[in-house]
């Protein structure tokens, strides 16, 4: 099998999630460094025009949004799961509320904190991302103790859940809603001046934190962008053919469609044909004149699927 290649750069909070998970798979995996602000040109040509952070790389194959990537590799590499004591299913439930509201919270908190300092590009780029064509980071700024009252009551909950003795989220053994729940603390202790302060209003959160960060990335090896271009030319998608009789959206292998992350973001759209169609995930065919025929996986959940 091709290595897995994590497109990323260190500061993203998204990303330490998945390097989260891959510390506990114990993988060894590349790592391709990314500018944090578009144009993304090393990228572009594996995603067709997705632009966020992380996308992971595996030969041909091309997989955009955390949720994908986390799935891709639960199902790559099962032992040791993520899912430990049968807990399947309910972690993405959680997940709604992590990179939901849990993460604008941390994000507005970050932001607005960081109003009159953040480099007038990025905080334009993320304005726009995260809080839409209407961004004002001012009002965020303004807004801070309340956003920290919800903040306070919503970490809170995860103190009380890991008060109870239990030495990761699910019990004995980490797995996904640790990696759900870690990154945003990570994202609160390292970009909010005032971070260290507020998890340390949770003494169990904080042994907890801990722990996960012990759990460390497994075993990251520079690549560059070039290298992993030439890979992905080098190799075949190995994405098989999946059709599912229930779509509801009647979509099959084959359909020409446009792909877009269903928020206020702005992101492009990016199109292709659809080799494979199931609930959880959609992957589509697309070409591009550096990398060749690339497959290009997507949650469903979160995006909105059109026919192009
Ligand atoms: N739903 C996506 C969200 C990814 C996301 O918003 N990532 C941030 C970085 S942590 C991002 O893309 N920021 C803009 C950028 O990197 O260009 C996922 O789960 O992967």
């Amino acid at each position: 099998m091709h290595d897995v290649i994590l497109h990323h750069y260190p500061q993203s909070p998204v990303s330490e999630k998945v390097r989260v998970v891959l510390g506990i798979k114990r993988l060894a995996w590349r790592s391709v460094q990314i500018p944090r602000l578009p144009p993304k040109p090393d990228l572009m040509p594996l995603t067709g025009g997705y632009r966020r952070t992380p996308v992971m790389q595996i030969g041909a194959d091309v997989y955009c949004d955390s949720q994908c990537i986390i799935r891709e590799l639960e199902r790559r590499f099962p032992t040791p799961t993520l899912y430990p004591g049968n807990g399947a299913g309910m972690p993405w439930g959680l997940s709604r509320w992590t990179d939901g509201p849990l993460f604008t919270l941390a994000l507005s908190l970050v932001l607005g904190a960081q109003a009159d300092e953040l480099p007038k590009e990025f905080a334009e780029d993320r304005g726009r991302l995260y809080f839409g064509p209407d961004y004002d980071l001012q009002a965020l700024k303004r807004d801070l103790p309340h956003i920290l009252a919800q903040l306070r009551a919503q970490l809170g909950w995860l103190q009380q859940r890991l008060g109870s003795g239990r030495a990761f989220i699910l019990g004995a053994e980490p797995g996904l809603p640790d990696a759900l729940c870690y990154y945003l603390v990570w994202f609160i202790r390292g970009r909010y001046a005032g971070g260290a302060a507020l998890i340390a209003q949770f003494p169990d959160l904080l042994a907890w934190e801990k722990r996960v960060h012990a759990i460390g990335h497994g075993q990251p090896s520079e690549m560059d962008s070039a290298t992993a271009l030439e890979i992905a030319r080098a190799s075949s998608p190995q994405t098989q053919t999946c059709a599912d009789a229930d779509d509801p959206q009647g979509l099959v292998p084959g359909m020409r469609v446009g792909i877009t992350p269903d928020d206020i973001g702005g992101d492009p759209t990016v199109v292709g044909n659809i080799v494979s169609v199931s609930a959880e995930e959609i992957a589509i065919q697309r070409q591009d004149a550096r990398v060749g025929e690339v497959v290009v996986h997507f949650p469903r959940v979160g995006y909105r699927v059109t026919r192009a």
